[in-house]
């Protein structure tokens, strides 16, 4: 039974931000930490009624606001399967916070709430018991916010909540999916914990590389890791910590691993510093010319790969190189295996990705290529629902492969089949690669160990990983509006329909570019719009794209 008094006095003490407009992106709610208590609040009690809606499963929250700056905060929520919070829970998260926000007192919110419960016919005097995880990045602001969030959930919902501490957005996806298989298995099951990720991740490494016989080395003498100040660094170095790893010490080194630092997070270092600079982050110079280097943002959801050349020459390996690797390696190894005809592999891109890689994958690689709106929900289900292999990733670094149900059933058949005569390395490779990638969200530290696990069999250097394919010169601006929502797009967001005209003053400008490109969007996070172009000449590139942003002014 709901102690409606107890939540009034939570409610009085909690929600003090007031009057206050949110809404709920891709990204869940982002702002400022100093406004997010009532946020916080609405969210845990959102939480709680999305398990007891889905029969008590484990909902993952995640207190988090990746690559923002350290004064922002946010929050989101998990799907009992790692999967961000379903499409059509998001209104209710805007609605409920909203309501905590502009109600002058506690009954206003209650009737929202009690809409609510109703429409989604939720029985409050249920005996099932809601479990939620909670898991929070290195900020100040979060034990805080973890307060507001959990203060409703046991005392008044009498939820069973899991607190993981602090962890990676990532691992916060997986320890929920994982809650949930282990929950299936009956209540004497041990719950999940962080150990679990390591011990799974390092494992599928590790036996990719026995797979091969590979001697437990790098194919790079050096890695240095950007952990851009936040999470991702203890974490990260717990996993090397582990007894299980024994890749040697003196080729992997941790930098910007400063998470005790507050203001530190995200300040000129990590995943989107580097790749919106295109540059080395701070504490990096080039010692070696033959190290390769990689970067997380703050919640270690996302990582980009790059190295300098002799002359001192940085080169980007974004999440394009990332998916085109992870595409040319599979393809090949479904090839070998015999499999290419009956199992789908495809790569889902966003209008962010160079062009030159989607040539690549077309006309080298011969694969599939699909184009989705911005956002990896978009991408992953695309991936999910389209291919058996589906490699995704923004160019930001952020991104995944999905193996499908077909693909487990098939490899298993296939193994158990081939087991007395045939050769099994490439089934076997395609079954630990489906285990070293996250398949519940992008997640920096298993994609990186994909990459080196990659890199290491197919004896590729960084170089010969960027020759592949050379990008087009390429460039994205913010660009300030009064009203970003009049830019209203179709077809995957390539094309403008609003402002009427516009498009047609691009497209015009883009025909006098060899293999130009252009796209204006309004940005999903930020209050401003975005600019991307690409064309062939480096040289006329500022000036293509300059062209563009007067016309959107
Ligand atoms: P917006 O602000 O909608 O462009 C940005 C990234 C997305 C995605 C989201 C969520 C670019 C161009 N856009 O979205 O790819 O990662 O943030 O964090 O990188």
């Amino acid at each position: 039974k709901v102690d409606y008094e107890q939540l009034c006095k939570l409610y009085d003490d909690t929600c003090r931000t007031k009057n206050v407009q949110f809404s709920y992106g891709t990204a869940g709610f982002r702002t400022l930490a100093k406004n997010l208590d009532t946020v916080m609040f609405s969210t845990g009690i959102l939480a709680v009624l999305r398990s007891l809606k889905l029969q008590g499963q484990y909902v993952g929250v995640m207190i988090t606001a990746s690559h923002n700056p350290y004064q922002d905060n946010g929050v989101k929520i998990v799907e009992p399967d790692g999967s961000m919070l379903l499409a059509t829970w998001e209104p209710y998260a805007m609605q409920l916070a909203n309501a905590a926000s502009f109600a002058t007192n506690f009954e206003e919110f209650r009737v929202e709430l009690a809409k609510l419960i109703e429409h989604e016919k939720i029985d409050l005097n249920t005996t099932v018991v809601p479990h939620i995880v909670v898991g929070r990045d290195s900020r100040e602001s979060s034990p805080y916010l973890l307060r507001c969030l959990t203060s409703s959930m046991a005392s008044v919902f009498h939820a069973q909540v899991l607190d993981l501490g602090c962890v990676t957005t990532p691992q916060l996806h997986y320890i929920t999916d994982l809650s949930n298989r282990r929950k299936l298995e009956g209540d004497t099951a041990p719950v999940a914990t962080e150990q679990d990720y390591y011990s799974f991740f390092i494992g599928a490494f590790n036996e990719l590389f026995a797979t091969y016989q590979l001697e437990k080395r790098l194919s790079v003498p050096k890695l240095f890791i950007d952990t851009a100040n936040g999470i991702g660094g203890p974490q990260l170095k717990k996993l090397l910590a582990s007894e299980d790893w024994d890749v040697p010490a003196e080729q992997v080194e941790v930098i910007n691993d400063r998470s005790d630092v507050p203001e530190l997070l995200n300040f000129e270092c990590g995943a989107d510093y580097v790749k919106t600079n295109q540059r080395l982050p701070k504490g990096l110079s080039p010692s070696s010319f033959d190290s390769l280097y990689c970067s997380f943002d703050g919640d270690a959801d996302r990582v980009v790969f790059y190295y300098v050349d002799s002359g001192s020459k940085f080169h980007l390996l974004d999440g394009d190189k990332i998916s085109t690797l992870f595409a040319k390696f599979l393809s090949k190894q479904l090839e070998l295996a015999h499999l290419e005809h009956s199992l789908k592999i495809g790569v889902v891109q966003t209008a962010y990705a160079n062009g030159s890689s989607t040539a690549y994958i077309k006309n080298t690689l011969h694969c599939p290529v699909s184009c989705t709106k911005t956002g990896v929900k978009h991408l992953h289900h695309e991936a999910a629902t389209q291919y058996d292999i589906g490699i995704y990733f923004e160019a930001n670094g952020h991104g995944t492969i999905i193996f499908s149900e077909k693909f487990h059933r098939t490899i298993k058949s296939e193994l158990s089949k081939s087991k007395l005569n045939g050769d099994t390395l490439a089934l076997r490779t395609l079954k630990c690669f489906s285990e070293l990638i996250n398949q519940t969200v992008g997640d920096a530290i298993s994609d990186m160990l994909a990459v080196l696990a990659t890199l290491a069999i197919l004896k590729m250097s960084p170089m010969d990983w960027d020759e592949e394919y050379t990008d087009l010169p390429n460039k994205l601006v913010k660009c300030i509006v009064p009203d970003r929502s009049i830019f209203q797009t179709t077809d995957q967001e390539r094309k403008l329909l609003n402002p009427v005209g516009l498009q047609d003053k691009i497209d015009l400008v883009v025909a006098k570019y060899p293999m130009g490109r252009s796209f204006v969007r309004a940005s999903g996070t930020e209050d401003a719009v975005r600019v991307y172009a690409e064309c062939k000449d480096s040289s006329k590139l500022g000036q293509f794209c300059d062209e563009v942003v007067e016309h959107v002014k």
